[in-house]
C-alpha cells in the first residue's frame, strides 16, 4: 500500500480489531485487492465462489477482510456477512460503464441494511489502469449523492513486477 492509502486507512478505522467485508459486483477486484494487502502482490484469481477471509495488519490494527464473491446468483447472500462489521469496502469496476447502475443498486441496497448504519464505507475506484475508466469524481455521483462518500482509487497494477500504485482521493 502506498502512503495515500495508508493515510485513509487510518483516517477510517483508527485502533484495535476490525472486522470489513468487501463486496462489488462479480469482476470487480475485490479478490484481487485482497491478496495484494495480504501478501503484497497481485495473484491470477478466479470468480470467487463462497468467500475468501485473509487477516490484514496494519500498524497495531488487524483487520479481518471477508471478500464475497460478486456473481448474481451470490449477492442475495452478501447480507449474512452484514453482522458485526465495522467497515465496509464496496468495489467498483471503473471501466464498466454498463452495469453502473447495477452497482449502484447493490451499494444502496447494502447500504441501508440495518446491520450497516454503523459502519465505515470506503468505496474503492478500481482499474484505474485501464484506458476509457472513469475517474473517481465521475464515478462518484452515479453510486449515491451521499455528502462526505470517500472514494479510493488503485492506480495500474503491473501485473509483470507484481506491484501497484496505490493512490487516494477524497471527492471534496
Ligand atoms: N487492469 C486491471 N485488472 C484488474 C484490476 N483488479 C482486478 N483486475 C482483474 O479483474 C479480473 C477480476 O478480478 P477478481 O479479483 O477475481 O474480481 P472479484 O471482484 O473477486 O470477482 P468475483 O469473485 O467474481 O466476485 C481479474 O482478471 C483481475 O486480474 C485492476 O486494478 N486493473
Ligand atoms: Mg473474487
Amino acid at each position: 500500500m502506498g502512503q495515500a492509502f495508508r493515510k485513509l486507512f487510518d483516517t477510517f478505522f483508527g485502533n484495535s480489531e476490525m472486522r470489513v467485508v468487501m463486496l462489488g459486483l462479480d469482476a470487480a477486484g475485490k479478490t484481487t485487492i485482497l491478496y495484494k494487502l495480504h501478501i503484497g502482490e497481485v495473484l491470477s484469481t478466479v470468480p470467487t465462489i463462497g468467500f475468501n477471509v485473509e487477516k490484514v495488519q496494519y500498524k497495531n490494527v488487524i483487520f479481518t477482510v471477508w471478500d464475497v464473491g460478486g456473481q448474481e446468483k451470490l449477492r442475495p447472500l452478501w447480507r449474512h456477512y452484514f453482522n458485526n462489521t465495522d467497515g465496509l469496502i464496496y468495489v467498483v469496476d471503473s471501466l464498466d460503464r454498463e452495469r453502473i447502475g447495477k452497482a449502484k443498486a447493490e451499494f444502496q441496497a447494502i447500504i441501508k441494511d440495518p446491520f450497516m448504519l454503523n459502519s465505515v464505507i470506503l468505496v474503492f475506484a478500481n482499474k484505474q489502469d485501464m484506458k476509457g475508466a472513469m475517474t473517481p469524481m465521475e464515478l462518484a455521483p452515479h453510486l449515491s449523492n451521499c455528502p462526505g462518500l470517500y472514494v479510493a482509487l488503485v492506480l495500474s497494477i503491473d501485473k509483470a513486477d507484481k506491484s501497484a500504485i496505490w493512490t487516494s482521493e477524497d471527492p471534496d
